[in-house]
């Protein structure tokens, strides 16, 4: 479906890896919050942010099994990761504000729908925000589902969504990663790949349970057959973000959606 972005709108997915120390409890990388919310305080774009749960939700996800639902997982479980991610929402909201973002936070667990969907109540308050001056902000969190009672839905799925429904023109993964990468782990002479289609042939191997790279992948490719514009950027590198915001030249990889892809292998 060809269909032209309506507004300039630009969702940026916030990745955990950048935002937070990921091999630690519950620790925000300050520098790394700070700097990206400056970069995009300072690019004047009309944006939602949705953020990733790194050493917050993705601890306490793992350890309590949440993704798999109940009953592997129990309540508890579901509610920590919950207070987990609210935590970390509370102080991206706190930087956004220092930083002349006003905030309107959007928890998942009472936005979603059972079917995994951003409810349509919860896309106008969006929409409704951004046209009085608020910055949307979402995240990754514990969603609620008619058979497991509960499970995981990753800022990806979010920003993917948001980016498509209310039509922005484009959405930035901006993780800790360069790119995308033919081989996992890339050895150091490796480039990332300067775009990827439905049929580029790439490995990304994860550990996290909401799926890494290959879901950014193909939550981009859902983006991008909407009209929208999907880069993948490493946001640990300062002015990174700011630079593909301002539209310019950017390094990373872009995820195209073709009509007739190259059938050169598929997606792994
Ligand atoms: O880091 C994961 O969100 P993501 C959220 O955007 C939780 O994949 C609670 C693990």
């Amino acid at each position: 479906m060809e269909r032209t972005a309506s507004t300039d709108l630009c969702v940026v997915k916030l990745g955990g890896s950048v935002i937070t120390n990921k091999s630690a409890e519950n620790e925000v990388n300050q520098a790394n919050l700070k700097r990206v919310i400056e970069e995009i305080a300072s690019s004047n774009k009309r944006v939602i942010i949705v953020h990733g749960g790194g050493g917050f939700g993705h601890t306490m996800a793992k350890r309590y099994k949440v993704s798999e639902g109940y009953p592997s997982s129990t309540v508890y479980g579901a509610s920590a990761t919950m207070n987990a991610m609210s935590e970390l929402n509370r102080i991206v909201c706190e930087v956004m504000v220092e930083n002349g973002l006003p905030p309107l936070s959007l928890p998942p667990h009472s936005i979603m729908t059972l079917k995994r969907r951003i409810s349509p109540q919860a896309l106008r308050l969006a929409e409704f925000g951004l046209k009085h001056g608020f910055v949307p902000v979402s995240y990754g969190d514990v969603y609620f589902e008619p058979k497991r009672i509960f499970s995981i839905v990753s800022g990806d799925l979010i920003a993917a969504q948001f980016a498509v429904k209310l039509r922005a023109r484009s959405l930035v993964y901006a993780t800790a990663s360069p790119g995308v990468y033919t081989r996992f782990p890339p050895a150091d002479s490796d480039k990332p790949l300067k775009e990827v289609d439905q049929a580029t042939d790439f490995i990304a191997t994860s550990s996290d349970v909401t799926g890494g790279m290959a879901y950014k992948v193909q939550q981009g490719l859902n983006a991008a057959r909407n009209g929208c514009r999907c880069i993948i950027i490493d946001a640990t590198i300062p002015g990174r973000l700011a630079e593909v915001l301002r539209g310019e030249q950017f390094t990373g990889t872009e995820v195209v959606w073709r009509k007739s892809p190259n059938p050169h292998g598929k997606l792994k």
